[in-house]
């Protein structure tokens, strides 16, 4: 079968299926008994659940929860404040001025209007809930990205292979993120692809390459909790499962005055490729 015939509909009913909790097997009998042949049903269902974790807590019915990294080693780690639910830390002096501006002067010239992934189709899109410009690096794609990437993967206790590269955003006045979540939704149809290169993200780390002379906090709505962008500091926040109860839901406030420049960098729980 090819991937055309795979359909958005059958997609989002093998992952609604699947996030509620029934097995590939059960999934697979109701297929053949809808008059699929057991190759075609065997390899859509293969498709879309591959990389899914398909666990199921059976007390709350959410998806199971998954290890996450969280500040382990973290010596030299300065921690400014933290939250257990969600997982929230937020760090003081996570890089320097000097990588804060050099971050900024090596991804200034590469700045596109930021997208977003468009789960439903698995392209990305401007959205107006996203009006950064933004630029993706490689992993390891300079020595100073190879060595905050080494500082993040010692400090988190996570392996760098399972960090996406770095993601540097620039906000004029006005320019904002609004609330979402990090995670890839798995009832949508687009995430299956995008789940093979490793696995659901698990955490964030927002890095402030500058101070916004006012507004551009991070906040964490489910929690009136918002972070101050300060230049050099970071929040980490993880999120064990790809649901709401994570409370991990968070935006970038609007720049009221002057500019916000940060890094991002999001943590899969496999090898990223
Ligand atoms: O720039 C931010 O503060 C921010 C807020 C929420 C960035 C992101 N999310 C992100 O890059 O996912
Ligand atoms: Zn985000």
């Amino acid at each position: 079968m090819s991937d055309s015939q795979v359909t958005p509909d059958l997609r989002r009913w093998i992952a609604e299926q699947s996030a509620v909790g029934h097995k590939p097997e059960t999934l697979l009998a109701s297929m053949l008994a809808s008059g699929w042949s057991a190759p075609a049903a065997e390899q859509a269902l293969d498709e879309v659940l591959r990389g899914r974790p398909l666990a199921v807590d059976q007390t709350t019915g959410l998806p199971a929860p998954v290890p996450v990294p969280d500040l382990s080693a973290g010596a030299g780690a300065q921690v400014l404040a933290t939250m257990l639910n969600p997982r929230v830390v937020v760090l003081g002096s996570m890089l320097s001025h000097d990588e804060c501006d050099e971050l900024v002067a090596l991804a200034r010239p590469k700045l596109a209007r930021s997208e977003t992934l468009e789960l439903t189709t698995g392209s990305n899109a401007v959205h107006e809930a996203r009006t950064s410009h933004g630029m993706f690096f490689a992993r390891e794609e300079n020595p100073l990205c190879a060595r905050i990437e080494r500082r993040i993967a010692d400090w988190f206790g996570w392996p760098l292979e399972n960090g996406e590269g770095l993601q540097v955003l620039h906000y004029g006045p006005g320019a904002e993120y609004k609330p979402h979540y990090d995670y890839f939704d798995p009832a949508q149809p687009g995430t299956a692809p995008v789940l093979r290169r490793g696995g659901q993200r698990v955490a964030s780390l927002v890095m402030y390459l500058n101070t916004p002379t006012r507004g551009g906090g991070t906040v964490f709505p489910d929690v009136h909790f918002e972070v101050a962008p300060v230049k050099g500091n970071a929040v980490f926040f993880s999120y064990d499962r790809a649901h709401p109860a994570t409370r991990s839901l968070h935006g970038g406030s609007p720049v009221i005055e002057g500019e916000k420049w940060v890094a991002t960098k999001w943590l899969r729980e496999r090898r990223f490729e």
